[in-house]
């Protein structure tokens, strides 16, 4: 099915069909949150032309200035979601508590988390940014949806996504079957199927990270780094190539494009947030999405999926990527807490 005349719709019924494990309210979920990115899409395309570019007053609830497209499509995402009936919360990485879906419409069963605009500040510079979300199925029993009932490990989530706006706006999906990428088709103003069961090579001689914050950096991750800067002449006998947009999705949309390993690993610059990145709006959703491409995230040396988050706001390290790189990183961790250092692997 690359023919590219497969709509999300026709392509989310097929998968039904063909897995049986798709229930109506999750396709309608998926439609909400692409039909919600279109509009962020057409909000971000038309940029300093509508007056939507620059920065607010207000700050988020990680005392990060918030720029009008940051609003704007959280609260696209927030209007798209809360009518159909599928959700029981909403949570957000620019809201300080959940967001229960209001009384006068009917209850669903899962819940629905996302990063409305990640690589915020890309926006005024015109480099790919992008909306990231994440599907947990609600516990049976409970009556009231508080924040923890959002506290789930990674690998519960039921589906995740990310869609970039750059070049082209572009979905990528995953309902645990698998990734999915999807081109917005700007004429019919409707998302095509452009490539099935995305795979992630193996292995792979490029690397992203901020080198800004290396002297912040744990030794695993100095190690690691300075081999692969070493080059054809140090222990890995080969030439590493650097890549950093400061989007995490358009890092991310490269690496299962064509293999890589990014990085944001823990590091002294933010020792009291202990890591840049959110687990459960950025972690979590591109872990699965690794994951499901054959891939690797880990937060160290424990697989980001298996993290039991403490709070909704909390941050990870992650290193995700190629599995030959990202399982060298795990070994390199897991070495450091043990104490020894043996020859590095070659
Ligand atoms: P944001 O969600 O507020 O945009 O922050 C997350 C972004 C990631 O997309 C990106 O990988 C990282 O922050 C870039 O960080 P840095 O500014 O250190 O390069
Ligand atoms: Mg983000």
């Amino acid at each position: 099915m690359s023919d590219h005349s497969v709509s999300l719709s026709r392509w989310l019924i097929e998968q039904q069909r063909t897995h049986g494990h798709i229930p109506a309210s999750l396709r309608l979920l998926i439609e909400q949150v692409a039909r919600a990115c279109k509009r962020i899409s057409r909000a971000v395309d038309k940029g300093a032309s509508s007056g939507v570019l620059g920065s607010l007053q207000s700050s988020n609830v990680q005392g990060e200035v918030q720029k009008q497209l940051d609003v704007i499509a959280n609260d696209v995402l927030l209007e798209a979601n809360e009518w159909g009936g599928h959700l029981a919360a909403i949570a957000s990485e620019e809201l300080e508590t959940i967001h229960p879906i209001p009384h006068r419409f009917p209850r669903g069963e899962y819940l629905l988390l996302f990063d409305p605009l990640d690589g915020s500040s890309n926006i005024e510079v015109n480099v790919t940014i992008g909306t990231i979300f994440s599907v947990l199925h609600l516990d049976e029993g409970v009556a009231e949806v508080q924040g923890e009932h959002f506290l789930q490990p990674g690998h519960r989530q039921v589906a995740a996504g990310y869609c970039t706006y750059g070049p082209q706006t572009t979905l990528v999906l995953s309902l645990g079957h698998g990734v999915s990428s999807f081109a917005l088709d700007p004429d019919q103003g409707s998302f095509v199927c452009t490539q099935q069961d995305l795979r992630i090579p193996e292995t792979t001689s490029e690397f992203a990270i901020n080198m800004s914050n290396m002297r912040h950096w744990a030794a695993p991750v100095r190690r690691y780094i300075d081999e692969c800067l070493a080059g054809r002449e140090g222990p890995r006998g080969k030439d590493f190539n650097m890549r950093w947009v400061g989007s995490m999705v358009a890092d991310v949309h490269r690496i299962l494009q064509r293999g890589g390993v990014f990085l944001y690993p823990w590091d002294r610059l933010y020792p009291n947030l202990a890591c840049r990145l959110r687990l459960m709006y950025e972690a979590n959703p591109m872990a699965m999405l690794v994951e499901q491409a054959g891939g690797m995230a880990v937060a160290g040396s424990q697989r980001i999926l298996d993290i039991q988050p403490t709070g909704l706001h909390q941050r990870a390290a992650v290193m995700l990527g190629s599995r030959d790189e990202v399982e060298r990183l795990r070994q390199y961790h897991l070495e450091a807490e043990e104490g020894s250092r043996p020859p590095p692997m070659r």
